[in-house]
C-alpha cells in the first residue's frame, strides 16, 4: 500500500492523489502546532481498518472478541471520566454572542483561540496524525459537503471509517479547489519520550469548539462519541445548521424511514428525537405481524440533511454511513434488525465482554452471563450487580455499525439526490402532560410545538438524568447558532414550499413515554409505534380520520387500528388525556423559554401561544 509515514514535522510527505494545495497548507500549520511523531494520510481500505484495529488490540485500548462468536469486532471500554458528550464545554464562538444566542456556550473567537493555542501546541507529541479525509453524504451529492478530520486517536480513525464515507475517494470529488470543514481533533495526552501510554488516553480539561463562520471544529481532551467523531454532531449538526441557515436548507437531529402501505404506496418521514430516545429502534421498526405487507426502511437514524429540490419539495439524505448507537436495551424484541446489524463488523465502547469473548449489556437477553467482565474491567456477576448497582455495561454504551448491515436499509439510502420527506415528527420523552400523538393543524403550529418540546434527560450527555428540560427541535444541544433565528429559518422555510406550489410536509407531536400511575409505561412502543405511523400515512392520503382538540389534531381511539394487541380505551385515555392544569403549568414553561428565547423571537410563535392559552380558558 502506497502510504507515506514521515518522522518528525518536517515535511508532510501528501500522497500525489492529495491535489488541493489549501487542505496541505492546513494539515502543515496543524502538525507545526501539535507536533505529532508521525503523519499517515488514511485511505479508508480494509487493510488499514484491520491494521489501525491490530495496533489498538495490541495497544490495550481494544479486545479484539471471539471470531466464532461476532466475527471482525472489538470492544473498546474507554477511561470511566470520558463517556458521554460535554455539553458544558462544548462552545459556538462567533463574533457576536447573540449569534450563538441564549441556549449556547459563547466566547469571542480570538479569546477561543488564546485559550485553545497554548493546548494545541505540542499536543500530539508523541503519537501519530491520522489525515481523515470524509464525505458526509453519497459522495458527490448536491446535498452532501465535505470534511477533514486530523486526529491522533486510531479509535477515531476507524469510527470514521464506519460513520461516513471515508477514505481516498473523497479526494477525488474535493479536487484542487474543493472546500472542506476542517475539524482538528486530540485527546489532549501528549507522549514524552520513553513515557508509556495508557489504555484510553484523554485530558481532564475538555473543548468542543466550533466557529461557524469560519467553518472549523476544535476538539481537546476526550476520545469518546460526539466529541471526538467530529463529522456527527459537530458538523452534520453545529456547523451544518449554520450553513442551512445561510444556504436555505435545513440540519436536523432527525431519522430518515420509508413507510410503504401494502399498496405499494411509499411516503419518507423524518422524525427528531433527544438523544437516547430510541431513534435507532424507530428507525429499524418492525410493523406488527398484523400489519401485513407494510414495510419499513431505514434512510437514517441519527441526523438528516434536508434541501429544497427544483420543485419546491423537501428532499432528505443521511450524512452518515453508519449507527451509533445505543448497546443497552437493545435486543431481539425492542430492535430485531438491529440486533441482525451487530452480528459482525461492529465496534462496542463500554459494554461488558463475556467469558466466551462476546459482549453483553443490560437488557440484551433477560438472563444474565453468570460471569462477565464490565465496561470498567472489573469481575461482573448478576449478585455483584444486585448488591452494588453496579452495571455491565455503561448506560451511554454504544455500538458502531455500518448502515450497510442494516437489513432493513432502504434501496435510496445512498442516492445522491435524497428521498421527499411527506412528514415531521417530534418527540419527546414525558411520563405525563403530552399526549400520544398530536397533528399540527398548520406549520406555524408544527413549528411551535417543534420549539415548545420538552424531554427528560438521558445518559447520552453528561449531567443529571431524568429532568425535563426544554428540547426544540431536539436541537437544544447541537444548534450552531441562536434558536429564535433557527425558529424563523424554519418558519422561512415553510413559506417557500408553499410559494412553490409545493405540499408542506404534515407536523406530528408523538410521546411514546407516558407513565401510569405506577410510573410503568403504557404504550407498548417499539413495533406497535407502527400503528401511529400507519394514522400518520392515512392523514398525508387524506383518509386518516381524527378529532380537532386545543393543541391540534388527535385520533380518536376508533381511528387507530389495534388488531393484535391488547390495548383498551381506557388505556388509551391514559396516554391522550389532556390535564387542562398540567397544561397551564406547561403553557407557563412554554412562557419561560420565549422569555428565554426573546430576541429575535419570531412573533407567530408567540401568537400562536397566545391563541392556545386562549382556547385553554375558553
Ligand atoms: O455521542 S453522540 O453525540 O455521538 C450520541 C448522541 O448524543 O446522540
Ligand atoms: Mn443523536
Amino acid at each position: 500500500m502506497n502510504q507515506p509515514i514521515m518522522k518528525g514535522v518536517a515535511t508532510l510527505n501528501p500522497p500525489a492523489y492529495v491535489q488541493n494545495q489549501k487542505l496541505i497548507n492546513w494539515i502543515s500549520e496543524m502538525a507545526a502546532l501539535t507536533k505529532p511523531d508521525q503523519i499517515i494520510w488514511c485511505d479508508g481500505s480494509q487493510e488499514e481498518y484491520d491494521r489501525l484495529c491490530a495496533q489498538m488490540v495490541a495497544a490495550g485500548t481494544m479486545k479484539k472478541l471471539n471470531p466464532a462468536k461476532r466475527p471482525n469486532s472489538y470492544l473498546a471500554c474507554s477511561d470511566p471520566s470520558d463517556v458521554a458528550r460535554v455539553e458544558d464545554r462544548t462552545f459556538i464562538c462567533c463574533a457576536k454572542k447573540e449569534d450563538a444566542g441564549p441556549t449556547n456556550n459563547w466566547m469571542a473567537p480570538s479569546e477561543m483561540r488564546a485559550t485553545l493555542n497554548p493546548l494545541f501546541d505540542g499536543c500530539m507529541r508523541g503519537r501519530t496524525m491520522y489525515v481523515v479525509p470524509f464525505s458526509m453524504g453519497p459522495l458527490g451529492s448536491p446535498i452532501a459537503h465535505i470534511g477533514v478530520e486530523l486526529s491522533d486517536s486510531p479509535y477515531v480513525a476507524v469510527n470514521m471509517r464506519i460513520m461516513t464515507r471515508m477514505g481516498k475517494a473523497v479526494y477525488d470529488v474535493l479536487g484542487t479547489e474543493g472546500d472542506f470543514v476542517p475539524c482538528i481533533h486530540t485527546v489532549g495526552a501528549p507522549l514524552q519520550a520513553g513515557q508509556a501510554d495508557v489504555a484510553w488516553p484523554c485530558n481532564a480539561t475538555k473543548y468542543i469548539v466550533h466557529y461557524p463562520e469560519t467553518r472549523e471544529i476544535w476538539s481537546y481532551g476526550s476520545g469518546y462519541g460526539g466529541n471526538a467523531l467530529l463529522g456527527k454532531k459537530c458538523f452534520a449538526l453545529r456547523i451544518a445548521s449554520t450553513m442551512g441557515r445561510d444556504q436555505g436548507w435545513l440540519a436536523e437531529h432527525m431519522l430518515i424511514l420509508g413507510v410503504e402501505s401494502p399498496e405499494g404506496k411509499k411516503h419518507y418521514v423524518a422524525a427528531a428525537f433527544p438523544s437516547a430516545c430510541g431513534k435507532t429502534n424507530f428507525a429499524m421498526l418492525i410493523p406488527p405481524a398484523s400489519f401485513t405487507g407494510w414495510k419499513i426502511t431505514t434512510i437514517g437514524d441519527d441526523i438528516a440533511w434536508i434541501k429544497p429540490g427544483a420543485d419546491g419539495q423537501l428532499y432528505a439524505i443521511n450524512p452518515e454511513a453508519g449507527y451509533f448507537g445505543v448497546a443497552p436495551g437493545t435486543n431481539t424484541a425492542t430492535n430485531s434488525n438491529c440486533m441482525a446489524s451487530l452480528t459482525a463488523n461492529t465496534i462496542f465502547t463500554n459494554v461488558g465482554l463475556t467469558d466466551e469473548g462476546d459482549v453483553w449489556w443490560e437488557g440484551m437477553t433477560k438472563e444474565a452471563p453468570a460471569h462477565l467482565i464490565d465496561w470498567q474491567g472489573k469481575d461482573w456477576t448478576p449478585a455483584i450487580a444486585k448488591e452494588t448497582g453496579r452495571k455491565a455495561a455503561h448506560p451511554n454504551a454504544r455500538f458502531t455499525v455500518a448502515a450497510t448491515q442494516n437489513p432493513v436499509i432502504d434501496a435510496a439510502w445512498d442516492d445522491p439526490a435524497g428521498v421527499p420527506i411527506s412528514a415531521f415528527i417530534f418527540g419527546g420523552r414525558r411520563s405525563s402532560t403530552v399526549p400520544l400523538v398530536t397533528e399540527a393543524r398548520d406549520w406555524v403550529e408544527g413549528v411551535y410545538m417543534a420549539a415548545t418540546m420538552g424531554s427528560e434527560t438521558t445518559a447520552a450527555a453528561a449531567g443529571q438524568m431524568g429532568v425535563v428540560r426544554r428540547d426544540p427541535f431536539a436541537m437544544l444541544p447541537f444548534i450552531g447558532y441562536n434558536m429564535s433565528d433557527y425558529f424563523q429559518h424554519w418558519l422561512n422555510m415553510g413559506q417557500k414550499i408553499a410559494q412553490s406550489g409545493a405540499q408542506q410536509p404534515k407536523i406530528y407531536c408523538v410521546n411514546w413515554f407516558r407513565t401510569d400511575a405506577n410510573g410503568k409505561f403504557v404504550w407498548p412502543g417499539f413495533g406497535d409505534n407502527m400503528r401511529v405511523l400507519q394514522w400518520m400515512v392515512d392523514r398525508i392520503e387524506g383518509t386518516g380520520k381524527g378529532v380537532e382538540n386545543i393543541f391540534g389534531i388527535t385520533p380518536e381511539f376508533k381511528d387507530l387500528r389495534w388488531d393484535g394487541l391488547a390495548f383498551t380505551q381506557e388505556q388509551f385515555n391514559t396516554i391522550t388525556s389532556l390535564d387542562l392544569n398540567a397544561w397551564q403549568d406547561e403553557l407557563q414553561l412554554h412562557t419561560e423559554l420565549f422569555e428565554k428565547l426573546a430576541y429575535h423571537l419570531p412573533p407567530e410563535l408567540e401568537a400562536t401561544r397566545t391563541k392556545l392559552l386562549g382556547k385553554l380558558h375558553s
